[in-house]
């Protein structure tokens, strides 16, 4: 039971594979949520912190955005949500002889799990220009530096500012105004390489680019479909909220390439049943789609809703009252191609008729997804043919229906509400400037595909990261790298260290920073801040644990002293809101939406949930004023003959860019990273046994070869034509000009690929 680090482990020497497991969590997911926890806290700490996580009165879980629900058991954790609130609360610290001992450059070749084992970062360290090393600075030091390179731009454009998604609403708040007040909208974040096609497709069909239901709608639905998403590894509380649907009568059908385990059956680990029985059967049809093949899928059904027969098939009255376009749309699925449809997914149409039967039965349908359906050229066409299916039969609206997109980082949604995006609405670039006498810029900013490219052709020189990883968690990962690395300075607000730290502009800052699960002690006492999760819903979090080290600064203190050294005479109360965090949420309440008494709502039990018109009025705040049926044409993603179309996914045993640790136990796979999972039919097509040892080798139309050497190649039952691998070790292989249409989202679910064997030896 060491808690010391683990010594580097890049290359998987002793990895094992073994069959994919059918159901998902129960008493192996507990049991090794804890074995990590001891390893990292001690027994002791463990117990402390796990009982605090998503209590009323503890924090907010750092893990995903799923919301907590109404009846908290003491143990309302899951098991990756136990990991990441383990990876945070980490006894082990790297401290300023850790940097002393290693150069920046060898930090640099160390693998992501290392780097992220070492621990919490406890003072801000700087490296100079020509130093091989960082070395311990000041806060103050650290501000002037920023301040000094940030004033020395010929424009505040040339600046970027990115976060991330555990950013809280506060520090959120606080920076994007900070971010404008210094004069751009340069305001990058992960969403742009997650959601951003969900906000795309919702905010133009529905008038609200969030989802529109609550956990109560699940339980009430009478049909769910899952539809890219990994849920037993990545929402595993969501597996709970699936479990009590079905038991209220619900049908779920899971839409996915990969058989994954968590939408087979399911082990509810507070439950004894759980613990003993053989779990509940989730999903009651599985469509082991082909990759990309979703809009196809979709287009099929709305095609059959519009030819059936059924009486009810359509809502019609709904479509006359609320939807726009439903002539257009049906002309056009009319004419959709049934041999294209099965085509792009690998579907039968027997499979495509029974689910018909399904929705035909339905009158209350859910869909949710996630990142399966967002990181495709044609997402944003995707998710608006799921609105037209869930429109054609009223399924907006209405309690038990709707649309969910199931988002990724606990703050992500909250993040975007609080006005960090790189194309702020109008409206709210007003209601800034009338509470904060100041003319915000309204040209629209960088987002983080356009980012690397600034930064690439030298138009923008200054990084700082509010949070994550974003040289690990982009795409084109030599082409990022060298983009970051042309940078003046490059700052990042951090809790772990990560590769983002050792792939640096000229200078670099690592500015430590408080997480969910520390005490955050002001001049009056402890200071809460606030979330909002997956499905709208604002709560209070407040962390109990000493911090790592006293020499951390909260996000908000980080953003209010920045924006001081920046911007010396500026009129914002940057010190009353540090001092203050209700200064801040009283700031909220008069520009954002939905906030009105913020400080009074925040404090009752549970928090509040923010208003969403289709939700809760049928009212679809669009162009046209209601809500829009789309065309969407049909493009079959043909991948050449001997190619695969490879999707990035995360294993059980990581989140995003931290890794957790080697194994992904529902696939099979202990102590190697390096695989990639191919269909028994294609190995056998291209001439290749499972364990061979290949390159993976992306084909992109620039003609430029990317190439990520030495995977394993594992015989897995996914869809034919598609293979998986895990990201971030395959982000080399996504060209960066290879992005959604219209949301910019970089193509992480379909890279055209090749397996080039590896000489024997
Ligand atoms: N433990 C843990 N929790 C996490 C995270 C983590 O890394 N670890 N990350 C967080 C974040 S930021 C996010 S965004 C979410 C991500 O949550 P997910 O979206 O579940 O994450 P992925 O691993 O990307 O899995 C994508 C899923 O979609 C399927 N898929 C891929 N392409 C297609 C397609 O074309 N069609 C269909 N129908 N299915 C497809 C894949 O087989 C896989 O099951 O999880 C959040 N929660
Ligand atoms: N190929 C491929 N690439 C992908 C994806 C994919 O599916 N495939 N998924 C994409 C998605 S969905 C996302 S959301 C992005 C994720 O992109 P990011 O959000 O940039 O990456 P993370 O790995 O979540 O960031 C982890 C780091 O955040 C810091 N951190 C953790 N907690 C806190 C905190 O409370 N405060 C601060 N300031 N810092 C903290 C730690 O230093 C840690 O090392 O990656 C994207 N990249
Ligand atoms: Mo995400």
């Amino acid at each position: 039971m060491s808690r010391k680090a683990p010594a580097d482990d890049s290359d998987d020497t002793g990895m094992q594979v073994s069959k994919p497991k059918t159901w998902a969590a129960g008493v192996p997911g507990v049991t090794a949520a804890l074995r990590q926890s001891y390893d990292q806290m001690g027994v002791g700490r463990t117990a402390l912190t796990l009982l605090r996580v998503n209590q009323r009165k503890g924090f907010d879980c750092p893990g995903c955005a799923w919301p907590e629900g109404e009846h908290r058991h003491v143990a309302e954790f899951c098991e990756n949500g136990a990991k990441a609130v383990a990876e945070e609360a980490t006894t082990r610290r790297v401290t300023r002889e850790f940097f002393a001992r290693h150069t920046v450059a060898e930090l640099g070749r160390r693998s992501d799990h290392w780097l992220g084992q070492q621990g919490r970062l406890t003072e801000p360290m700087l490296k100079r220009a020509g130093s091989e090393h960082y070395e311990p600075v000041s806060w103050d030091e650290a501000f002037r530096l920023l301040a000094a390179e940030l004033t020395a731009l010929d424009s505040p454009d040339r600046a970027v500012f990115y976060t991330s998604g555990r950013t809280s609403n506060e520090a959120a708040f606080a920076y994007q105004l900070f971010v404008r007040a210094f004069g751009t909208n340069n305001l990058p974040d992960c969403s742009n390489m997650c959601h951003e096609s969900s906000g795309s497709a919702l905010n133009e069909t529905i008038g609200v680019g969030k989802g529109s239901v609550l956990l109560e709608d699940l339980y009430r639905a009478d049909l769910i479909f899952v539809v890219g998403q990994n849920p037993g590894t990545n929402h595993p509380r969501m597996l709970s909220a699936l479990e009590r649907a079905k038991k209220e009568g619900a049908r779920i059908v899971a839409v996915n390439p990969l058989p994954e385990a968590g939408l087979m059956r399911f082990k509810n680990p507070q439950r004894m049943s759980g613990v003993a029985g053989r779990g509940t059967a989730l999903a009651d049809r599985f469509l082991q789609i082909r990759l990309n093949g979703d809009l196809a899928l979709f287009q099929a059904l709305n095609r059959l809703l519009l030819e059936s027969d059924a009486p009810d098939a359509l809502d019609h009255e709904f479509l006359a009252e609320h939807a726009h376009g439903f002539e257009e749309f049906g002309e056009h699925v009319r004419g959709l191609d049934w041999d294209e449809v099965l085509e792009a997914t690998g579907l039968t149409r027997a499979e495509i008729d029974a689910t018909l039967g399904d929705v035909l039965a339905a009158k209350r349908i859910v869909v949710c997804w996630a990142m399966g359906l967002t990181q495709h050229r044609n997402s944003v066409p995707t998710i608006r043919e799921v609105v037209n299916f869930l429109l054609l039969r009223g399924n907006i609206g209405r309690p038990g229906a709707g649309v969910c997109p199931v988002r990724g980082h606990s703050n992500v949604q909250g993040d975007r509400t609080m006005g960090i995006y790189e194309k702020p609405a109008e409206a709210f670039l007003d209601a800034l400037a009338a509470e904060f006498s100041f003319d915000p810029p309204r040209e629209h900013g960088l987002d983080t595909v356009d980012a690397i490219r600034a930064m690439r052709d030298g138009r923008a020189t200054v990084f700082l990261g509010m949070g994550g990883n974003f040289v690990r968690a982009t795409p084109d990962s030599a082409v990022t790298e060298a983009a970051l690395r042309r940078c003046r300075l490059t700052a990042q607000v951090s809790t772990k260290l990560n590769r983002s730290h050792a792939v640096t502009g000229e200078q670099a800052l690592i500015l430590p920073t408080l997480g969910r699960t520390e005490r955050d002690e002001g001049p009056s006492g402890a200071r809460f801040v606030s979330v909002e999760d997956s499905m709208g819903m604002v709560h209070a979090s407040r962390g109990r644990l000493a911090p790592a080290s006293p020499l951390l600064l909260s996000e908000v203190a980080i953003v209010c002293r920045l924006a001081r050294a920046v911007l010396p005479g500026s009129p914002i109360g940057w010190e009353a809101m540090e001092g203050d965090y209700d200064v801040i949420r009283d700031h909220v309440a008069r520009v954002v939406p939905g906030f009105a008494g913020y400080n009074d709502r925040i404090r009752e039990p549970g928090g509040f949930t923010l208003p969403h018109a289709p939700r809760d009025e049928r009212r679809f705040p669009t162009a046209t004023g209601k809500a829009n049926l789309t065309v969407n044409p049909l493009e079959v993603l043909r991948v050449p003959e001997g190619r695969l179309l490879l999707q990035t996914v995360r294993s059980h045993d990581q989140y995003n860019t931290t890794i957790y640790g080697l194994d992904d136990r529902y696939r099979g796979i202990k102590a190697g990273r390096r695989v990639v999972f191919v269909n028994p039919g294609d190995l056998a097509g291209l001439g290749l046994a499972d364990g061979a040892v290949v390159d993976l080798v992306s084909e992109w139309t620039d003609g430029v070869e990317r190439r990520a050497p030495e995977f394993r190649v594992v015989s897995y039952p996914t869809a034919r034509g598609c293979a998986a691998a895990y990201f971030p070790e395959t982000n080399v292989l996504v060209p960066l000009d290879s992005t959604a249409e219209v949301s910019n989202t970089p193509t992480s679910k379909s890279v055209i690929i090749r397996l080039d064997p590896r000489p024997a030896g």
